[in-house]
């Protein structure tokens, strides 16, 4: 089994910040969690280089607009690791590769007859690198404002259009047969919506500034960004070598992607695979949008969230256990010192980190750091080994549907209840009045640490290894295949707490 999971690639007009970061991690969640399952997995990031966002930016900084293409893109590239992403493929729509795969889908498009030439004439964000209709924005005086409030300039200019206004229905059609081809729910609704109120043919060249990739056989025109970036996907696993083994193997794919490019994603991104004869994506997942301490986050305001700053303050698996547990993946959510601490002493220092702490420290100090194992369970025991189960099968149910947030919880319910467990069975007294005892009650909460780090690899895959490590768990047995009671003895080695207090 396959599994092909993208980020959006990061426009290189500023440095990247905790949104992208966030994007990026749950993709690597999802990774991992697919990893765990066996599945082959390829996990894509990148950056996007080309339009007039781009340019203006390296104007802006009197730089030459490759070098400061190369010096961004870099940057986000060097982000990934710091963040505990493990990638396949890192894209850069400057990259050769790239051209090729662009040029040669939009010949594809002119060869099935989808692309004309006319005139455009309209509003333009170029923050946003959109067209909009004026019913879509909001007058202000004598100008017009998108609903985000940025600028919008009037555009005048010779373009190719492509077809969009012919696949209206049949996207309409193809989101009905597959109600799981966008979610959540709320987003699938909103792109339906959309698609009913009707789409025109868009435009997909432009001709007053040069920064992008050549349209084939007109000099004059370059790729509007959008058309360009989203094939970013494709070039990847090859294409147009649409027989190759990877492309083969992983398409179609599952865009992760933050709410404000939904549109691009879920309307246009379909309907230019299906004009060439390509398979739309498997899914799309908008996820919200995150806040900072209530306000939004902006470049002008300068409240932007820098990724190396709160890593190295909270710790990279504390940062990434908070920002998947404290928000309903898919909602948005506000980023708060006082939430941060909150949820990192209430279920990592108090629940978890404590759980892991006493009893393996227990067993180094009573037990000569030796367990032995068991398979005489009693009631009490065979009732928290159901509940384990219970927790699991519900982890991998909201894992599938890219519920984070309940996955983890799922989990905590499970160290909360073994955190119970231990108190009621107190094997600091069956020390002293039934030492077989006190082996089987430590014996099955190691396993039941074991496996709950397991399930934790997607989320503090650090973390959740170093306590695998102190239980000498071997490295081939950390996936699912092991989510069991094991038959092996236990050997813990010397614990080193790993989630300390924040105060
Ligand atoms: O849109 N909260 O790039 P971009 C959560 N190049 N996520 C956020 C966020 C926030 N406050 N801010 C940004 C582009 N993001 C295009 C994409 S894809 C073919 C081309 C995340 O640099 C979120 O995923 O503006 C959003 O969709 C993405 O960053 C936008 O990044």
């Amino acid at each position: 089994m396959s599994f092909y999971i993208t980020t959006p690639i990061y426009y290189v007009n500023y440095k990247g910040h905790l949104g992208h970061a966030y994007s990026t991690i749950a993709c690597d969640i999802l990774a991992r969690y697919y990893k765990l399952k066996n599945f082959d997995v390829y996990f894509l990031t990148g950056t996007d280089e080309h339009g007039q966002k781009v340019e203006n930016a390296a104007k802006e900084s009197n730089t030459n607009t490759q070098d400061y293409v190369d010096k961004i893109s870099q940057d986000f590239r060097d982000l990934i690791p710091f963040l505990g992403c493990e990638i396949n493929d890192f894209i850069r729509t400057t990259e050769n590769r790239h051209k090729k795969a662009a040029q040669a889908l939009w010949s594809k498009l002119e060869e099935n007859d989808q692309i004309y030439l006319s005139n455009y004439e309209g509003w333009y964000s170029v923050r946003d690198e959109a067209f909009y209709l004026e019913s879509e924005l909001i007058k202000k005086g004598d100008s017009f404002l998108t609903q985000s409030g940025d600028t919008v300039e009037w555009i005048k200019e010779e373009s190719y259009f492509f077809k969009l206004s012919l696949w209206q229905n049949k996207l309409l059609e193809y989101y009905e047969e597959n109600p799981n081809a966008i979610a959540p729910k709320s987003r699938y609704n909103e792109v339906i919506s959309f698609i009913k109120g009707g789409l025109k043919d868009l435009s997909i060249s432009r001709t007053t500034f040069k920064w992008g990739i050549k349209v084939p056989n007109n000099d004059n025109h370059v790729m509007y960004v959008w058309i360009d970036a989203l094939c970013n996907y494709l070039t990847s696993i090859g294409y147009p070598d649409v027989n190759n083994k990877k492309f083969k193997k992983f398409w179609p794919g599952f865009h992760m992607i933050g709410k404000d490019i939904l549109r691009f994603h879920a309307i246009y991104w379909p309907a230019f695979l299906m004009a060439a004869d390509i398979n739309p994506p498997k899914r799309i997942f908008a996820h919200g949008w995150w806040t900072n301490e209530g306000q939004k986050i902006s470049k002008s305001v300068g409240n932007i969230i820098d990724p190396y700053e709160i890593i190295n303050k909270y710790g990279l698996d504390q940062i990434r256990f908070f920002l998947f547990r404290e928000v309903p993946f898919g909602n948005d959510g506000d980023f708060s010192k006082g939430a941060i601490a909150n949820r990192l002493n209430a279920d990592l220092s108090n629940n978890y980190g404590n759980l892991v702490q006493r009893i393996t420290t227990f067993c180094v100090k009573n037990c000569n750091s030796y367990i032995k194992n068991n398979s005489n369970f009693t009631k009490t025991d065979k009732n928290l080994i159901e509940f384990m189960k219970l927790k699991f099968d519900e982890y991998n149910r909201f894992m599938n549907e890219e519920k984070i947030d309940k996955s983890i919880k799922c989990v905590f319910e499970l160290l909360s209840e073994t955190n119970v467990y231990i108190d009621t069975e107190a094997p600091w007294n069956l020390k002293k009045t039934n030492k077989d005892r006190m082996n089987d009650v430590l014996f099955l909460t190691l396993n039941i640490i074991k496996n709950s780090s397991i399930m934790l690899i997607p989320i503090m895959p650090d973390s959740a290894n170093k306590i695998l490590d102190i239980l000498n768990v071997n490295k081939t047995e950390r996936n699912f295949d092991h989510i069991t009671i094991s038959t092996n003895d236990y050997k813990i080695n010397d614990p080193k707490p790993i989630f300390p207090r924040i105060d």
